[in-house]
């Protein structure tokens, strides 16, 4: 037999044949996926409309195995929800490091300019559930998990600074006072009722966060308009071993906004998915949201200097006393392909912290490292969660943990166990100076006890400072947030005790409350004046200096001039905007001098308060067929009683004549343009320049508050 053949057949033939059977079955192994459907086995199905029966007219067969495999992946389909931060939504991105850190931490993903680290965020509210509305006044969670080439590290922040109690022990009692009441189950992600109040009221250090998510903080205009917050104190630990305080703030560079109170209601029935689909849009269009991160830092020898104590996360630390230092940049650029795999699977923890970042003794915090996992054990089914694609660390994962539900890896060899020697020591642990983790060594001594230290004891000078920091419009807010929370409140002894405690931070608020919400007026309080004042807790000291992203309704019918509506469209997208044609139908709409443009939304499909601001171009016509719509006048009016800047030209300017808008001047033939609270118009054929560069900075502007001041319509 020739030695080159076997059973006969030569050896070049057999493996000419072994590489075919080897492509066939990798093209078998493919095809599924690309077209045959397939039971979860992987067998294909040749059927998916009818089970299994006996006769047309028969019974169901239990045989069926397609059938009954589809029904109980279908049955188990829904997951537990999260109990807090529930509601939120997802996206991808990447840190960029500005500085090398590496003076204050041994975190590689900090050490050197230019790096970059992929990332994953999720955005939340914290009381409503999964399908409750956006908009709703709220905290919002901003957890941000960095890959990192030394594990994952988990930044789970939210965008108010400061949080309601200060030991971990409360948090279910805080969670069950919020959440809906348990007889009822009312009211749905909302703070205004009586078990929440009732909590704030008999634990006072609540006070400080109160005010915060009762400030326009509690209603954002878009997730890419927040900022975050580590809250917590935590510490970064350099090479040498040396550690200082740390806490975290990432600042949108789109400036940071806020709904008006009215509107966010609306939104609420309008477009409950308002910030889901505002941060999906935004990334699908490449206008990706940028935030910086800065790092405020606090000397050991430092820890008992200030009027408050750094380790109590009821109070925030004031950029005017502890100045932040921007050290980098997160860019968010990629939605994710499946919500379910990613948004809700993904599981943070204050815990996942790499070499250089270390925990402080905050109360809070200690209880959080405790919560996370244990939550995320049963709602993502077990041990091995961190398997989950959106979980995995992109460093290599090597330790002696095994099995457990759902376990994905295939561990080989015998040794799970450490030290051994029959697995040489596989896997074996690492020094610090090689990269290992080691905790910071800190001096810990004392009695075990269940007590605060005593700077924790004040719940209300930082309250006042935050009122006292607020602009006028910022603390007319707060008074209306109040009157409509605790306005809500049944009990009459709760309403009674929140003015009571109210006057604790300001007397003038206390009484102002108390007017509007039928309770007696405290009589002795605190001035707020007297405290401390620190622009950096007023959203008006924020930078209003782009229109990026904001969108501006444009009303037009047939019959617009077409100088006019282009002239402004253009400018406005030059400048980043995103201007959208309204009109009675969708389809096309023709100018008065016949040329045809498109129509984005009709007044059925869309509402003012999904706008950032109006333009009214002009046209006799099309002036003619806006008057005779109702819809005109509700956009309009809503427009500017939501504060919102508003442009208008030609025919278009007599239509704010026409509507509720009181008190504004508006142009006539002598002015060329005219501006007023934000409202700017003009009726001669102008230079297009000066008149859509006030525009725009009016929408920078963000909202004209000015004008609440003579709509005392709510008050
Ligand atoms: Fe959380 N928190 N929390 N929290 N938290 C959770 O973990 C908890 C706190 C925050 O998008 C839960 O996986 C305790 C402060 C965010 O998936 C749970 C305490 C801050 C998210 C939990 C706090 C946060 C959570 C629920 C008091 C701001 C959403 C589901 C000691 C710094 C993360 C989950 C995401 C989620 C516990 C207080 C932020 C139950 C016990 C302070 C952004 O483990």
């Amino acid at each position: 037999m020739n030695i080159f053949t076997l059973e006969g057949v030569s050896i070049k033939k057999q493996e000419k044949k072994g590489r075919k059977k080897i492509k066939d079955l990798k093209k078998n192994r493919e095809y599924p996926e690309k077209k045959a459907l397939t039971t979860d086995q992987g067998v294909k199905v040749s059927h998916t409309d009818d089970s299994l029966k006996v006769g047309v007219r028969g019974p169901t067969l239990l045989e069926d195995f397609h059938f009954r495999e589809k029904i109980t992946h279908f049955d188990h389909e829904r997951i537990p929800e999260r109990i807090v931060h529930a509601r939120g939504t997802g996206v991808h991105g990447y840190f960029e490091c500005y500085e090398d850190m590496s003076k204050y931490t041994r975190a590689k993903f900090l050490e050197k300019p230019g790096k970059i680290t992929p990332v994953f965020v999720r955005f939340s509210t914290v009381a409503g559930f999964r399908g409750s509305a956006d908009t709703a006044r709220d905290v919002r969670g901003f957890a941000t998990k960095f890959y990192t080439e030394e594990g994952n590290y988990d930044l789970v922040g939210n965008n108010i600074p400061v949080f309601f109690i200060q030991d971990a022990i409360k948090f279910p009692d805080f969670i069950h006072s919020v959440k809906p009441e348990p007889d009822t189950e009312i009211p749905q992600a909302s703070s205004a009722h009586d078990t929440f109040y009732d909590f704030i009221t008999s634990a006072t250090e609540t006070s400080n966060m109160l005010m915060w998510v009762l400030s326009d903080r509690g209603i954002p205009r878009s997730y890419r308009m927040m900022e975050g917050f580590s809250v917590n104190t935590f510490r970064f630990v350099n090479a040498e071993g040396k550690g200082r305080f740390i806490k975290f703030i990432w600042k949108p560079l789109l400036g940071v906004h806020s709904l008006v109170w009215d509107e966010s209601h609306k939104l609420g029935g309008i477009d409950p998915d308002f910030h889901r689909s505002d941060l999906f849009d935004a990334i699908d269009n490449g206008d990706y949201p940028e935030y910086e991160l800065y790092v405020q830092m606090v000397e050991e020898e430092d820890e008992h200097k200030f009027e408050f104590d750094i380790l109590d996360p009821t109070k925030h630390w004031p950029e005017e006393v502890i100045k932040p230092m921007k050290i980098g940049k997160l860019v968010l650029n990629k939605n994710p392909d499946n919500f379910f795999a990613e948004v809700e699977q993904v599981a943070f923890c204050p815990g996942n912290v790499v070499p250089g970042i270390d925990f402080s003794n905050d109360p809070l915090l200690q209880g959080r490292l405790f919560s996370y996992i244990d939550t995320q054990l049963i709602r993502l089914g077990g041990p091995n969660f961190h398997e989950i694609p959106i979980n995995r660390p992109l460093a290599p994962v090597h330790n002696h943990q095994r099995d457990g539900h759902h376990r994905m890896t295939i561990n080989t060899g015998k040794t799970s166990y450490s030290p051994n020697s029959l697995g040489d020591n596989y896997p074996e642990p690492v020094p610090g100076e090689d990269g290992g983790y080691e905790h910071y060594m800190e001096k810990v001594e004392g009695k075990k006890i269940r007590d605060r230290s005593e700077k924790f004891k004040d719940h209300f000078s930082q309250a006042s400072s935050f009122y006292n920091s607020m602009s006028p419009t910022e603390k007319e807010h707060i008074i209306k947030a109040f009157r409509f929370e605790v306005g809500k409140v049944e009990s009459f002894e709760v309403r009674q005790k929140m003015v009571d405690q109210l006057a604790k931070i300001d007397l003038e608020m206390s009484q102002q409350v108390a007017l509007g919400i039928g309770v007696k007026s405290p009589s002795e309080g605190v001035d707020s004046k007297e405290s401390n004042n620190f622009p950096s807790f007023s959203m008006a000291n924020t930078v209003k200096n782009t229109v990026k992203t904001r969108k501006v309704a444009i009303l037009a019918e047939n019959g617009f001039n077409y100088k006019e509506l282009t002239a402004v469209k253009d400018a406005l997208q030059q400048a980043g905007a995103t201007p959208e044609v309204i009109s009675r139908h969708m389809g096309t709409i023709k100018s008065d001098d016949g040329q045809e443009i498109e129509v984005d939304h009709s007044f059925i499909s869309t509402s003012s308060v999904e706008y950032d601001a109006l333009y009214i171009p002009g046209g006799r016509q099309s002036f003619n067929e806006l008057k005779k719509q109702d819809r005109t006048f509700s956009f309009l009016n809503e427009a500017y009683e939501h504060c919102k800047a508003i442009a208008a030209s030609g025919a278009g300017v007599d239509l704010l004549r026409d509507s509720n808008i009181s008190g504004v001047s508006c142009a006539n033939y002598e002015s060329e343009i005219v501006d007023d609270k934000g409202v700017i118009t003009t009726l001669n054929n102008i230079d297009w320049d000066d008149f859509t560069r006030l525009f725009i900075e009016a929408i920078a502007e963000h909202r004209h508050w000015e004008r609440e001041e003579e709509m005392m319509y709510c008050i």
